[in-house]
């Protein structure tokens, strides 16, 4: 049995998720419900980065204990993926005792091989990325040095601590990224791969004086520090399975590792967390997974743009989160941003699930409760349907391997088109006993709603009852071969939003 290990990225709960979180996690739900469907052995890790300045500070303007608020908030965030109805194996938190552990021995073991040191950095520093930035890589705004994401004047720091050094990976870094097939799209392994060559490595410091941030993991030798916050959330996709302790775990499912990322954290899921596995003496991740952003009039969409779209909204005005969980896939995209606009999803929601999908659900149960009393009995199937069955089959699998999620809708959407033309074309309902039209509709629909499940899980399911049919591994399906469908309700799964006429 194949194993399929995927994370996300531990999410900063200085306040809930929004779309672009959701965009991320949703992605790596659909591929983990697809490994599972498909017969892999599944750990899917999503959680929160809890320490650090940038929680300290929100805790403080709340009133709060970081502890109390990050506990409410990790509440929250669970709550926001069961909506969502995110299939997560583990909620990693990084103030969860055994990860601090994990954390303590890894900084413990870097130490030992002289590879962390104590000197003074002086420089800038950005709270909302908890990211120290050189020069060059800030912008200036009134000969201000800003942060180039967030658009905010950074903080100046002056302070003793600890480095990592970064600098020695140099030559390994380039090995990896540049002949080894892990970072995807390959132009991302690129563009880190040439930013070390340009401006070479510089140690990165991995610790913050206590009077200045304390709340994080102690440095295990000197509590004077903490551990710097990247250092210690990198470590998640180690202690979420298990290491130190769990070597059976930790090497069973580090084998086939999947770091889904947005490309705002491509140098630290890359430069960093490569250099600081093979100070661990561990191999990098199997594949870093990168998407671009979701921006809404060309702007990031997050909470310092002040143009995020919230999760509630989405899921209500989709009808749950089967809805937004295929928009936010069929607008998946590793490579461009991609400008988000309800007038966007509405009409990809409208035409795709309301009116292909649905429609065809809705036309074909009614027919077969109409004509047949909802039991239809195998018969044989036109050989370019089972040609249209097999084909699609096939492009989607390979598109789901690649992580190309909308293009594996759009072969999805194929499939309900085809048979829209079928039903036209042959007419059943001036048929008296349309059976073989009805039998081959349905062979056309249970392919469609079986590729659909990683995407659209209850409505999938719902459909699966209602026409008795199981959620089988398309791997394995041939078309033709079931024997029987009893239809017992012909549901309508997509309501269609009703689109105000502007003007
Ligand atoms: O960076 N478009 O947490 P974070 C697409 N704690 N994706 C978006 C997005 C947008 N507009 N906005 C957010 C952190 N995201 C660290 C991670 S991992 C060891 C530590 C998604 O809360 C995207 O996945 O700032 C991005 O990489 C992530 O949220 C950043 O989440």
């Amino acid at each position: 049995m194949s194993v399929f290990y995927v994370t996300t990225p531990i999410y900063y709960p200085n306040a809930p998720p929004h779309i672009g979180h959701a965009y991320t996690t949703v992605f790596a739900d659909v591929l983990a419900r697809f490994h599972r469907l498909t017969g892999g052995k599944v750990f899917f890790l999503t959680g929160n980065d809890e320490h650090g300045l940038k929680i300290q500070r929100v805790a403080e303007k709340a009133g709060k204990h970081p502890k109390e608020y990050v506990d409410e908030m990790a509440n929250l965030y669970r709550e926001y993926w069961r909506i969502l109805n995110i299939s997560y194996d583990y909620f990693i938190r990084t103030t969860d005792p055994y990860h601090e552990k994990a954390v303590k021995e890894a900084f413990n073991y870097i130490y030992g091989k002289g590879l962390i040191y104590k000197a003074k950095y002086s420089g800038m520093y950005c709270v909302d990325c908890e990211k120290y930035y050189s020069p060059g890589e800030y912008t200036e705004v009134e000969g201000k040095p800003h942060c180039p994401i967030h658009n905010k004047p950074l903080e100046y720091l002056e302070e003793e601590t600890y480095y990592f050094k970064l600098s020695e990976f140099k030559d390994y870094l380039l090995d990896v990224l540049e002949n080894r097939d892990i970072v995807y799209p390959s132009q991302y392994a690129r563009e880190v791969a040439s930013k070390i060559r340009n401006e070479g490595l510089r140690d990165v410091s991995v610790a913050r004086p206590v009077e200045r941030v304390w709340w994080g993991i102690p440095v295990p030798f000197d509590d004077k520090y903490v551990i710097y916050v990247w250092f210690d959330a990198l470590m998640n996709y180690l202690s979420g399975i298990g290491y130190p302790n769990d070597k059976e775990k930790n090497t069973l499912y580090w084998s086939n590792a999947h770091h889904i990322i947005g490309k705002d954290i491509l140098w630290f899921h890359t430069a960093v967390w490569f250099s600081m596995l093979k100070a661990l003496d561990m191999p990098p991740p199997r594949r870093v997974i990168v998407h671009s952003y979701l921006i809404n009039k060309g702007l990031k969409i997050g909470k310092s743009a002040g143009n995020v779209i919230s999760i509630e909204e989405l899921v209500e005005r989709y009808n749950g989160s089967d809805g937004v969980r295929y928009l936010l896939s069929r607008i998946f995209n590793t490579d461009k941003d991609s400008e988000v606009s309800f007038e966007l999803l509405d009409s990809i929601y409208n035409t795709e699930l309301a009116d292909t999908f649905g429609n065809l659900v809705r036309r074909v149960g009614s027919l077969a409760l109409k004509k047949m009393g909802g039991k239809v009995y195998k018969r044989s199937i036109d050989g370019n349907v089972a040609d249209v069955i097999s084909n699609s089959i096939g492009t989607y699998l390979d598109a789901m391997r690649s992580y190309e999620v909308s293009k594996a809708l759009e072969h999805v959407m194929n499939i309900a088109r085809y048979a829209n033309q079928y039903i036209n074309e042959t007419k059943p309902w001036e048929k008296s006993n349309p059976s073989k039209e009805l039998y081959t509709l349905l062979e056309l629909i249970k392919v469609a709603t079986i590729l659909l499940h990683p995407f659209t899980p209850m409505a999938s399911s719902k459909l699966a009852s209602a026409f008795g049919f199981e959620i089988e591994n398309p791997v394995n399906m041939e078309p033709g071969k079931t024997e029987r469908y009893t239809i017992t309700d012909a549901p309508i799964l997509f309501r269609k939003i009703q689109v105000k006429q502007e003007g």
